[in-house]
């Protein structure tokens, strides 16, 4: 396999990094830089210069003849043994450190020297100490610098979002697909099985010239680094942080290539177990008995050579799937189609940006049959007062009068006070059509208060949902101190709905939470909480983690009827006359 022009760029870039923190000759160290750019600029591949009997390495501007050696060392041997001994002698941590805005490599010399900073993770804890600050060349000023830098770096090194990965997997299967030959492609791993955070995305080619969809894909305009680059295999970094790993592979085995790399190990694992049992092998080559394969171009042949069913991506985890498969017990996943309207939207009375109207139009054009209009509550800042928010109601029923394609529903989103008690009186919540509830503050509280406080919410008559119900932001906010199991049991005892809140970082409840609530009969309203009208789309991340928690279309609060809907609410209701 030929070494690319850009690998050897970057062990020449690597070597000087290297050679500069150790404090070796400017000139020694430039010469490297140098010869980095020019191969990186160069249009023809190294090794057909090499190759070429007319051409000669050592003609390279900026490349003698020491250099041209080095560079046939790494088209022949893919490495540089220099590279290696001062990767022997530094730790490879200091590349890291030398990206962080403010530390060139000679003051992670310095770092390394005077406080063993070895990787961002030394040197973020150095900085917090208050160590830095004290070393000569460095200040107060620097030490600031650099704590943001480690924060900025590890920040974008953290999984990323679902949403996020999704923007970014479209645009590059986009580009992929103008490869000529190409035939499939997939996105497997955590982004397949719907997973709310991805670390890497795992892409699956089939097509006539690997070799083609290799170059075609290291030269994709947002690749900021290729990490490598082989026959059938690359991996590069693209935007801020993202790798991505595309294979190309044999079409008699992209089915078992592809839930291979789809995942979750622990489904595969299991799944090999079973095969094994069987008297069969299952790799990502295809499902052998003996030498001869009898699956693997679909993912369904190769399933069904296991006696199973396909199952759904986002079942695959290893959390008794394989057995309800193999009983016929499936779930049969809610999809966004089955929904039918929208129980938590917001609107500018409050913290939202569109008008109620706005929000109304938007639900409509969605095709659905009703919204509920859920503004805050006195408690939290901006949030209507009781005269106020019974002006809206008003205003509700005027919108829900002049639409008669969409039901517009009376809703607030009340705030839960540390004892657990609403901060709206009975006699206005008796007025709504949907109370739903949330912690807003004091999210701090230890386990048990906290757990009694929004078990009693949930024990409330006049609620009908708990909103957002563990509070937690991935990436930013942990969850509540709660026992989810308590709310749960209470929440199938009253009949109280749990709400799956859409925004793409909160994803609350999450899968496992899903899966609990449906094993306890509790019902699941999964809601945008948009506060512009763009937010209603939010709904269909919701349906990915529903579909991770195995949730049903009878699950689900906001896939009945509106009449049915209606008697669900009342239902609730005349709890309270009881
Ligand atoms: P991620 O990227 O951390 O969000 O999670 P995944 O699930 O995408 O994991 P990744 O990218 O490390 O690998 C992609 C898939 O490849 C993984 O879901 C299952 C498969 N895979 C990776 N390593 C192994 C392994 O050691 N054994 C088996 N059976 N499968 C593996
Ligand atoms: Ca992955
Ligand atoms: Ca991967």
């Amino acid at each position: 396999m030929a070494v690319e022009n850009i690998e050897v760029a970057r062990i020449f870039d690597e070597v000087a990094d290297l050679l500069e923190i150790t404090g070796a000759n400017f000139y020694r160290v430039r010469a490297y830089r140098n010869a980095a750019r020019v191969v990186r600029d160069l249009s023809t591949p190294l090794h057909t210069i090499a190759a070429d009997p007319d051409t000669k390495l050592e003609d390279l501007p900026g490349v003698g003849e020491d250099l041209s050696g080095k560079i046939q060392t790494i088209l022949d041997t893919g490495d540089l043994p220099l590279r290696r001994d001062l990767e022997g002698q530094l730790p490879t941590g200091l590349l890291e450190v030398i990206r962080v805005a403010g530390v060139g490599p000679r003051k992670a010399h310095t770092l390394f020297l005077e406080l063993g900073v070895s990787d961002l993770e030394s040197l973020g804890e150095a900085a917090r100490q208050g160590k830095i600050q004290g070393l000569k060349g460095f200040g107060p000023k620097t030490e600031a610098n650099i704590l943001e830098g480690v924060f900025a770096i590890k920040g974008l090194g953290r999984r990323m979002l679902w949403s996020e990965a999704e923007a970014w997997a479209e645009k590059i299967l986009e580009y992929m697909r103008g490869l000529p030959g190409l035939r499939r492609i997939e996105a497997a791993g955590s982004f397949r099985r719907l997973m709310e955070t991805v670390g890497d995305l795992d892409i699956l080619v089939t097509c006539d010239d690997p070799g083609a969809a290799m170059d075609r894909f290291v030269s994709y305009p947002d690749v900021t680094r290729v990490i490598a680059r082989g026959p059938t295999k690359s991996s590069v970094v693209i935007g801020p942080a993202l790798q991505v790993d595309v294979r190309v592979v044999d079409d008699a085995s992209f089915g078992a290539a592809l839930q291979y790399f789809t995942g979750s190990k622990a489904h595969s694992v299991a799944l090999r177990g079973k095969a094994i049992r069987k008297g069969l092998k299952l790799n990502e080559y295809g499902v052998f008995r003996d030498d001869e394969r009898i699956a693997g171009k679909t993912e369904e042949e190769v399933y069904a050579a296991l006696d199973l069913p396909w199952i759904p991506p986002e079942l695959r985890e290893n959390r008794g799937e394989i057995r309800l498969a193999l009983e016929g017990r499936l779930p049969v996943l809610v999809r966004l189609e089955d929904i039918r309207g929208d129980l938590h939207a917001h609107t500018d009375a409050t913290d939202g940006r569109d008008t109620m109207a706005a929000m109304v139009d938007a639900a409509r054009r969605r095709g659905y049959s009703f919204v509920a209009i859920t503004d805050h509550t006195r408690r939290v800042e901006g949030g209507l007062d009781q005269r106020r928010l019974l002006e809206r109601w008003a205003e509700v029923d005027r919108l829900d009068e002049s639409n008669p394609a969409i039901h517009v529903l009376r809703g607030a989103e009340v705030d839960i006070l540390d004892d657990g008690a609403l901060d709206v009186d009975d006699e206005v919540l008796a007025k709504a059509d949907l109370v739903i509830a949330a912690v807003h503050s004091n999210v701090d509280m230890p386990r048990p208060r906290m757990t009694r406080r929004i078990v009693r919410a949930v024990e409330n008559p006049l609620v009908h949902c708990l909103a957002h119900p563990t509070g937690r932001k991935i990436n930013s906010k942990p969850p509540y101190q709660v026992n989810m199991d308590d709310v749960i049991v209470a929440a199938a005892r009253s009949g109280t709905w749990l709400e799956l809140n859409c925004s793409p970082d909160r994803l609350d409840i999450d899968d496992l939470d899903c899966a609990s609530a449906r094993q306890h009969g509790v019902k699941v309203s999964i809601a945008s909480d948009a506060h512009h009208a763009g937010g209603l789309e939010f709904m269909r991340y919701g349906i990915n983690q529903a579909r991770r928690g195995g949730l049903e279309k009878s699950d689900v609060v906001n896939t009945m009827t509106f009449r049915s809907l209606k008697t669900a609410l009342r239902r609730a209701d005349s709890a309270l006359k009881r």
